[in-house]
């Protein structure tokens, strides 16, 4: 089962890129012997306005628990994002935009006018009386306001709370609420694959249940919306009253930034709270080390693109802060890759010679399930590196991905993180490792991963499986849950203490290359055997009429567990129970008899979350048939998955 495949490092890369393996090494090195020295030197990434003299200042131990980095260190990350690139990059491109439509016309905005709008919107929000450390909530689609609507807020020194633009009236609500946001910033409506998205009806819902004084609304589509005087304000007349000068405010480094709401495994979403200046560090060290940015042979800078939403910690990181505080180009993108067709993405990756492109498996599985023809008439020929982000790739996807968009000449930077640790923590370095598809492979500098025994803690050398906790903070870090520091302390410091627990499982192979193996509550435990529910589903997706597989596991009178597979076939095939026979009989013959799945279902589609999670709770629930209480469902993508789950499983018959 073990993947024994890798691609060496191109010569290419080795010569040219920021980081070779002797470098790698180095910086790894001394980031971990000396921190102090190591982050000293790469804070000048930033520009400060007081420059720190304390560096780290952090212990995970219960009695002395504290996160500070650059503790007395002043800057502005909107600054550091605009004012900074306005005299050698004013007039050049901060944001490219291209809209859900192809044939809508698409926008460019230089350094300097993202510098204006920004500017402008931060006095209008002064006007409505916000200050530095209050929160304001943003539910906007993919525009370049968005990045304006989340600058301003830097600027002024409040808190952005981004809000996914696809999240009903109720969860919108709750996170108004949960951090007392008095001011909203959406749009008319967001468009997404043809459709509308009624953001402000939905604003309008979410105002009935909480407490909201401004409502600053941009018109995006021109939908006729209703408007609340004394409540409502239009973004363009607002903001064209507004000056264009704003000095920003002198933010200190452990003042918060953002807060980003996300899921566990248990209670209601979590707000991970991050600051100034550890999070501008990291964001702006990873995105340049990970996806090599740095100007080209003849001085031009790469377009680069993130296919996230900004309503997810991707989006946050590396289509707004990392790609600006570089001063990078930072392709944003309103639609899906499936609209108008399945050639989208590529489509778009030609137009705007797209040379370093980043993506989540789940999208890259979709696409793929279509066929290699959308693909291949389209060019590429720009591409230089490609990312993928969110969850295990398979390496079947992983192959796809490299040979069939990236023309087998594209490293692949996998790379592990999380909301909560602000940026990459674990992926390939294009110029110092060697790939092998479906590892994230070695941590970035300052990140000390460590593989623990779940039953009890212990710590295991070598090659080994385990769950994956780090050892030591790294800048950038989360420092709290928004208004409830025991569950922060509780949730990720508790179960292994002294160390930072990710709730993924990890395994380390025989050179030392690391591959998460999902979340640890997705892992099975059949008959003694501990599976990771990512392997089996591996073997699923190799099948050439399998397009994606998910696998719990369900209550087992003799093994304990057993396997429970949701099957989503490719188009155009029939499922018959031949198929459903020879699908477990080739799981069986993969990976052993030992992970022959119990019930396979097919499914024609998973439930996931809007940032392509599949939403295993909920799979687990029907496989246990414990089906009375679902729980919440309404982060999902497309809620009525769900029922046809129900009608379709065995349980039901
Ligand atoms: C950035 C982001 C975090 C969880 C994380 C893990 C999974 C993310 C991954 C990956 C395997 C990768 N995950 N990247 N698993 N390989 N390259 O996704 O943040 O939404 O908070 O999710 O996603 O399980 O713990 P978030």
């Amino acid at each position: 089962m073990h993947e024994h495949r890798s691609h060496p490092v191109p010569a290419e890369w080795a010569a040219r890129a920021l980081i070779n393996a002797e470098r790698y090494a180095q910086m790894y090195a001394q980031s971990v012997a000396d921190p102090d020295s190591f982050w000293a030197k790469e804070m000048h990434r930033l520009d400060w306005m007081r420059v720190p003299t304390q560096i780290k200042d952090t212990s995970f131990a219960a009695d002395d628990f504290r996160i500070k980095w650059f503790a007395d260190g002043t800057l502005n990350l909107a600054a550091n994002c605009l004012d900074r690139h306005l005299d050698t990059l004013g007039d050049e491109v901060a944001i490219l935009w291209e809209p859900d439509h192809p044939d809508t016309p698409s926008r460019t905005v230089t350094y300097r006018e993202l510098h204006e709008a920004t500017c402008r919107f931060t006095n209008l929000l002064k006007a409505k009386g916000v200050k530095r450390g209050d929160r304001v909530t943003i539910y906007l689609p993919m525009v370049p306001e968005a990045a304006v609507a989340m600058l301003a807020c830097a600027r002024i020194g409040a808190v952005h709370s981004i809000v996914f633009a696809g999240f009903s009236p109720d969860a919108l609500a709750g996170r108004i609420a949960d951090c007392a946001s008095t001011v909203v910033i959406t749009a008319d409506e967001g468009l997404r694959g043809g459709k509308k998205v009624p953001l402000k009806a939905n604003v309008d819902a979410a105002c009935a249940k909480v407490r909201v004084d401004t409502v600053i609304m941009l018109r995006h589509t021109g939908a006729d919306v209703p408007f609340v005087e004394g409540r409502d304000v239009d973004w363009a007349t607002a903001i064209a009253a507004q000056s264009a000068d704003c000095a920003a405010e002198e933010m200190g480094a452990e003042d918060p930034l953002f807060i980003l709401y996300t899921s566990g495994s248990t209670g209601k979403p979590k707000g991970v709270l991050h600051t100034t200046g550890g999070y501008g560090v990291w964001a702006s060290m990873t995105h340049q080390y990970t996806f090599d940015y740095q100007p080209n042979p003849d001085g031009s800078r790469p377009v680069y693109w993130c296919a996230a939403d900004i309503g997810w910690v991707t989006g946050h990181s590396y289509v707004v802060y990392g790609p600006l505080m570089n001063g990078g180009i930072t392709l944003m993108f309103e639609g899906v890759p499936n609209y108008p067709d399945f050639s989208r993405f590529w489509q778009v990756v030609d137009k705007y010679q797209v040379e370093i492109f980043y993506a989540a498996p789940t999208a890259l599985r979709a696409l793929m399930r279509e066929g290699d023809e959308w693909v291949t008439r389209t060019s590429r020929k720009s591409l230089r590196l490609l990312g993928s982000v969110g969850e295990p790739i398979n390496p079947e996807a992983w192959e796809w991905y490299y040979n069939v968009v990236g023309g087998g000449r594209c490293p692949i930077a996998d790379t592990w993180w999380q909301t909560e640790t602000g940026g990459h923590m674990i992926t390939p370095l294009a110029g110092a490792h060697a790939l092998k598809p479906g590892s994230a492979s070695f941590p970035l500098f300052g990140v000390q991963p460590q593989l623990v025994d779940p039953a009890n803690g212990h710590v295991l050398e070598g090659a080994t499986e385990g769950a994956l906790v780090i050892t030591d903070s790294w800048p950038g870090q989360m420092r709290t849950v928004y208004g409830d520091h025991a569950r922060f302390i509780q949730t990720y410091f508790t179960q292994y203490p002294g160390k930072y627990f990710t709730g993924d499982g990890c395994r380390r192979d025989e050179d030392g290359y690391y591959w998460i193996t999902g979340r640890i509550d997705d892992v099975i435990n059949v008959s003694g055997h501990r599976m990771g529910t990512a392997e089996i589903e591996s073997a699923l997706v190799e099948h050439d009429k399998v397009a994606e597989a998910a696998v719990v596991g369900m209550p087992h009178d003799i093994k304990g567990q057993g396997i429970y597979a949701y099957v989503t076939t490719m188009d155009g095939v029939e499922d018959t129970d031949d198929l459903r026979r020879e699908l477990i009989a080739w799981v069986r013959k993969e990976i052993g008899p030992i992970a022959t799945p119990d019930v396979l279902q097919f499914a024609p589609s998973l439930p996931k979350t809007r940032s392509g999670k599949i939403m295993r709770r909920i799979l687990r629930k029907i496989a246990e048939n414990d089906v009375g209480n679902l729980g919440d469902i309404s982060t999902l993508a497309d809620p009525s998955v769900v029922d046809d789950l129900l009608k379709n499983s065995p349980h039901a018959k």
